[in-house]
């Protein structure tokens, strides 16, 4: 099947060619640096090239808060705007090449169709997401007071019926895995016996598993509160990763770097979950007070390389056998969100080049011989270094773009979609 990028292919070029020389400059005295450290650079920037991140569909378009949305003129409309929006990132970041869609958001009248369409676009599918936090037009029951733990088991058939219709989907789309998000929990103390809803949910989630296909993976993530605000049904790591061991192999435990408690050690957390095998993947964003589901690393880039210092420890443990499922799950207000996603495809690269450019034997070292301070400056050491210019180069060698938010600002992608697509309405939530 002939591949048809969105973008002109020479748009890339054009933007790369002066700034090559410059890039080249700084990726030669980093590599200088990493050399007197006794690291090679181009092996980092083979480990770097290798991150691959799923964009979320819903990601592309302008999200909202509780209160308002402030829609923007050529946003995506529809499933086939938003595979091209998300094409484009990939496109230029060459870090994205698959889209995790959200049902029944995203439902494909042909998902067979979709599936070519996505292909000729050079993108594929990651892991699909139900969605029962809502009530839909057509829907026969309510979901207003919980979904899968529902107190009556009509409600909690109706939510598992969708879980398994969207894996029906994601096997159609050629995805692998279903992440599993609820709401459900309470508002009020005694509005529920808290023990007796998680028994309902692990019922529901049961029936789910046993219609997974063999090489199937199911999420299980986690959210400590919203909507729910005095108790949630799956809260915390602890209720996620029980819930997974009941369930059986197969299920995994995802970590949102939002839904946790306020200064929680997320990067503990992320060890804790992997030691016992039950480390599924992430939904990267950052936050300020909560939940706030701002772009990657914009307010924390230091604990996102925590993060990754534990995922590099594992994978070099590991190799291939380790493979975490990555997302961006981002709600962007009043940025572009193609333009977030590629500032949040790069920090997360950056983050994750940095953990490489650790000295791990060192590090080894000073740990096993109690010499604290020299430890952690051995950590900071590799946190303190510009990793950019190994991921722009790993980037450009892929194909994308050195500047990808510049190189889609020259574009044009934007504007001739304000000219094109259809205006969305201003009701608050996610898109
Ligand atoms: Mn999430």
């Amino acid at each position: 099947m002939a591949v048809k990028l969105p973008l002109d292919e020479d748009l890339i070029a054009r933007h790369n060619a002066p700034r090559l020389p410059a890039l080249q400059d700084e990726y030669a005295g980093l590599s200088r640096a990493l050399e007197r450290r006794g690291i090679a650079i181009d092996a980092v920037k083979g480990r770097a090239a290798t991150l691959q991140l799923a964009c979320p569909s819903w990601g592309v378009g302008v999200g909202g808060t509780r209160f308002a949305r402030f829609p923007m003129a050529g946003e995506p409309t529809n499933l086939e705007e938003k595979l091209d929006d998300c094409a484009v990132i990939q496109q230029l970041c060459r870090i994205t090449p698959r889209v995790s869609l959200h049902f029944p958001w995203d439902q494909p009248s042909d998902p067979a169709a979709v599936r070519e369409r996505a292909a000729t676009l050079g993108i594929g599918f990651d892991a699909v997401n139900s969605n029962t936090f809502q009530d839909q037009a057509d829907q026969e029951r309510s979901y207003r007071y919980g979904s899968l733990s529902h107190t009556a088991a009509a409600v909690r058939s109706q939510a598992v019926a969708h879980n398994i219709e969207c894996i029906r989907l994601g096997r159609l789309l050629g995805s692998k895995s279903l992440t599993v998000w609820v709401g459900d929990g309470t508002n009020f103390a005694g509005q529920q016996q808290l023990g007796d809803s998680l028994d309902r949910y692990l019922e529901s989630a049961h029936a789910i598993y046993a219609a997974l296909p063999d090489d199937w993976k199911m999420f299980i993530e986690h959210k400590l509160y919203e909507p729910a605000f005095y108790s949630t049904v799956i809260s915390d790591w602890g209720t996620s990763i029980l819930v997974a061991k009941e369930l059986g192999p197969k299920a995994l435990c995802l970590v949102d770097l939002g839904h946790h408690a306020p200064s929680v050690n997320i990067e503990q957390i992320v060890a804790r979950l992997h030691r016992f095998g039950k480390l599924g993947g992430f939904h990267f964003n950052d936050s300020k007070y909560g939940d706030d589901d701002l772009d990657s690393g914009s307010i924390n880039p230091h604990q996102l390389f925590l993060v990754f210092n534990e995922l590099v420890t594992a994978a070099l443990r590991e190799g291939e056998a380790f493979s975490p499922s990555y997302m961006m799950d981002q709600s962007h207000n009043v940025t572009d969100p193609v333009e977030s996603l590629l500032s949040s495809a790069e920090a997360i690269g950056i983050a994750h080049a940095r953990a490489l450019m650790v000295d791990r034997s060192i590090l080894s070292d000073y740990q096993q011989s109690n010499d604290v301070l020299m430890a952690f400056r051995t950590l900071r050491d590799a946190y303190d270094l510009d990793a950019r210019p190994i991921v722009a180069m790993a980037r450009y060698e892929a194909g994308g773009a050195i500047d990808p938010i510049g190189a889609f600002r020259e574009s044009g992608w934007r504007v001739a979609k304000a000219a094109t697509r259809r205006a969305t309405g201003r009701s608050a939530g996610i898109v």
